[in-house]
């Protein structure tokens, strides 16, 4: 289950109250007041890390609460500070009050951090109220409530890996064999029209995110087909999993698909065009003594990697593949 969206309710620590109190001593009479302050709050933060990619922490656990001052004592004690809180959340992730549905900070880097909520200041002792007229004050004062919200967190997913390819390569049948994600899978081309991001789950907790597009035809750049507009997806992967169809319905030649896709990339922007590329030849089971695929490496002269997105052959291996590029690249 994957689930990118969380609303919670966070405080900050109240402040300690200010105490009352009196210094008794022996052989001192009238010590005079010695009532300490109290400590403040803890502030909430939130924060972007590494290594986080889901909100699935915040579905069982809604409250959250920075630690309390401590209040004051005698002999001018001041009370302890309250411990912030410091909540993680994945990169990408975005943060709203969500009673007034207003946009508090886009934490889009690994290591941003924001305080949402501020904590209480403590209360002065009663040390703090002393004057030439009132020299005993039995008065000290409470700590300040700290801030409370109500917040919602949105994760706007980036993905790690981008299918590109023509249409029918069969970038929905792999992203749907790998991930939960279901997109429409046909035999005719521009069955993806939107961006479809899913995520592949490893063993050992291990996983990234691969986003599929709808497919690019020759004079995409010029506005033919659907997929040029999605390339500003891919532009933010670390990798491009170019899929080619071996046995294109049309007829075409695999080989010269790829150039194709390529010119297009390449007209779309340079960080694109310069992007880790790992090639893929899909539909591998409809070409058994693998003589296409030898073929095709042949002519494109270029490490290409076999799979067969219906019967799941080669996808593993593939998978493996992808998750130590991007942990390599991601350092
Ligand atoms: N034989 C065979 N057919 C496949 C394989 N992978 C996909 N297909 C078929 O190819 C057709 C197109 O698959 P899709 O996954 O929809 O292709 P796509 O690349 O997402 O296409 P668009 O969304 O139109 O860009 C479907 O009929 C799939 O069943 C494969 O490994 N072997
Ligand atoms: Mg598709």
């Amino acid at each position: 289950m994957f689930i990118d969206e969380a609303q919670i309710w966070v405080k900050a620590g109240d402040g300690g109250n200010g105490c009352v109190g009196f210094r008794r001593e022996k052989y001192i009479p009238k010590g005079g007041p010695d009532g300490g302050d109290g400590g403040r709050g803890g502030n909430v933060y939130f924060q972007a890390i590494e290594n986080l990619d889901t909100l699935m922490d915040f579905t069982g656990k809604h409250h959250w609460r920075a630690e309390n001052g401590r209040p004051g004592s005698g002999s001018n004690k001041h009370g302890a500070n309250g411990k912030d809180l410091v909540i993680n959340v994945p990169p990408g992730t975005l943060i709203y009050d969500a009673d007034l549905n207003l946009l508090l900070k886009d934490l889009n880097e690994v290591g941003m951090k924001v305080c949402i909520c501020r904590s209480g200041r403590g209360g002065k002792g009663n040390k703090a109220f002393a004057t030439p007229v009132n020299q005993a004050p039995r008065y000290a004062e409470p700590g300040k409530k700290g801030q409370e919200r109500n917040i919602k967190l949105e994760l706007r997913l980036i993905a790690d890996v981008g299918l590109v390819g023509m249409p029918n390569a069969g970038k929905s049948t792999l992203i749907s064999r790998c991930s939960a994600a279901r997109p429409k899978i046909a035999d005719y081309p521009f069955t993806t029209t939107e961006p479809v991001l899913g995520i592949v789950e490893l063993s050992d907790f291990r996983r990234f995110v691969m986003a599929d597009i709808p497919g690019l035809i020759e004079g995409a750049h010029k506005g033919a087909g659907l997929g040029f507009e999605f390339l500003r997806h891919i532009e933010r992967t670390r990798i491009i999993v170019h899929i080619l169809d071996i046995m294109p319905a049309d007829g075409s030649d695999p080989a010269g698909n790829y150039k194709v896709i390529r010119h297009e990339l390449k007209q779309y922007s340079k960080a694109l065009a310069q992007k880790q590329e790992v090639i893929v030849a899909n539909k591998i089971d409809l070409d058994p003594d693998y003589k296409i695929v030898k073929e095709l490496k042949k002519k494109l002269k270029k490490e290409i990697r076999q799979i067969s997105a219906v019967t799941g052959e080669g996808i593993n291996e593939l998978v493996e593949l992808l998750w130590h590029k991007v942990k390599q690249l991601k350092g």
